[in-house]
């Protein structure tokens, strides 16, 4: 199956996490297939540093639950710490935007994201993806979910890559 996954990071060497994040989703999730540009994005919901974030694509034999325990363990091991509600500045986010068609809703996991459809930093690296890609329960493609979508924090390619 394959999952899109969002990494996010903003604090720290995020250059760093972002890459550690994708091998170890490589050597533990299933192979990365495709990546987005990485963009440079003003801090959406909350004020704080500018975060990196880019969408990874990868192929895996995992339930999505499954994909979950590996990515939240990696989270941890990246020095993410989680000590108060609501956002805060973090090593790396990795967040599961879709599973091929599937639809999660327990308690620990909803997939499609509730909010892709509403960022920009999400939207954005997803259509450099594939911007004909359906979204399986709005049924939009991404190129249209991006046209309607009213956020207008500031998202910008990252250096040279
Ligand atoms: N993640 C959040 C909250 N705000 N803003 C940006 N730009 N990028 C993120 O990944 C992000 C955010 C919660 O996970
Ligand atoms: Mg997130
Ligand atoms: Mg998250």
């Amino acid at each position: 199956m394959n999952t899109h996954i969002l990494l996010g990071t903003n604090l720290g060497d995020r250059e760093g996490f972002l890459k550690l994040a994708t091998e170890l989703i490589e050597q533990r999730v299933g192979r990365v297939t495709r990546k987005s540009p990485i963009y440079e994005t003003q801090s959406w919901g909350y004020q704080d540093n500018d975060y990196l974030n880019q969408v990874i694509v990868c192929e895996t034999t995992l339930s999505p639950e499954e994909t979950l325990k590996a990515t939240s363990r990696i989270e941890n091991e990246l020095g993410r710490i989680r000590d108060r509600q609501g956002y805060q500045a973090r090593t790396i986010d990795i967040d599961i935007l879709l599973c091929g068609n599937e639809v999660v809703d327990s308690p620990t996991l909803t997939v499609p994201h509730p909010r892709m459809q509403e960022r920009k930093f999400v939207l954005i690296p997803m259509c450099q993806l594939d911007g004909n890609l359906m979204h399986p329960t709005i049924n939009k493609t991404m190129n249209e979910l991006l046209q309607q979508c009213t956020d207008n924090c500031n998202v910008k390619p990252y250096k040279q890559q």
